[in-house]
């Protein structure tokens, strides 16, 4: 049986997670406690740059997301996630990457914008607390671009890509409601608001979705990582 190592709070590992139960896939979860155990030796040798997920199918290890996510579809095929057709296969993989290098990259500073436990932060290093209203700091106008950008994508569209859930609406449908919960709405992207109800009530979402004290849990941990980085830079 495939093993998924994971963390339920990784919402990197929730995009395989929610792939293999929309393909009813049996899997074996074990759990890899980030605060330290993804740095043992035993968890390097899966995965030498320390990150969940990972697959192991047999004898076969496959570490980054979007790698297993293909994997998974070439591999277990019935329920398709990716459309036949190429314009389709351009959007979906579009879409995972503006998830991956556009939208992710943008939490860590909603996470910021969202903490009122950090008084050390001087003003300028603090976003607008309402990006959804004001739009007018940086990182909201970047959210703001790529919402549009998602709508005009989605169009008429139920899914990115087609008629059928598919890999797209798995990696930007994992995303965006962390951003949801940081206070970034969407109600003037019609499209987006359709669709995000569509996949959230699906009972995949729903078996994996964070909890209130989960999801706090989850911003105490973006907001270490910051500070990390921040003594990290300090130092060179
Ligand atoms: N590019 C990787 C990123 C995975 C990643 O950043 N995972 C985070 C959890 S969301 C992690 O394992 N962090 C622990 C660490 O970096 O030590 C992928 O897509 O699989």
């Amino acid at each position: 049986m495939l093993t998924l190592y994971y963390h339920p709070l990784s919402p990197i590992s929730r995009r395989v997670w929610i792939a293999l139960l929309e393909k009813a896939i049996p899997f074996e979860p074990v759990v890899v406690n980030l605060t330290g155990e993804q740095l043992k030796p035993e968890f390097l040798a899966l995965n030498p740059f320390h990150h969940v997920p990972v697959v192991v199918d047999g004898s076969l290890r496959i570490l980054e997301s979007l790698a297993i996510l293909d994997y998974l579809e070439a591999r277990y095929p019935a329920t398709a996630l990716m459309p036949q057709n190429p314009a389709a296969i351009a959007q979906v993989r579009m879409v995972q990457m503006v998830t991956v290098n556009e939208l992710t990259t943008k939490l860590p500073a909603l996470v910021l914008a969202s903490d009122t436990s950090t008084p050390d932060k001087s003003p300028d290093e603090i976003p607008d607390k309402t990006p959804d209203k004001t739009l007018n700091d940086p990182v909201s106008q970047q959210v703001s671009t790529i919402l549009s950008f998602l709508n005009e994508q989605l169009g008429e569209l139920a899914f990115f890509g087609g008629e059928g859930l598919s890999l797209a609406d798995i990696t930007v449908g994992t995303a965006l409601p962390l951003m949801q919960r940081l206070g970034v709405k969407w109600l003037e992207y019609a499209a987006i608001a359709a669709w995000f109800e569509r996949v959230v009530s699906r009972s995949s979402w729903q078996q994996t979705e964070l909890n209130d004290v989960a999801f706090a849990t989850w911003k105490r941990w973006v907001l270490l990582m910051i500070k990390q980085r921040q003594r990290q830079m300090a130092r060179t």
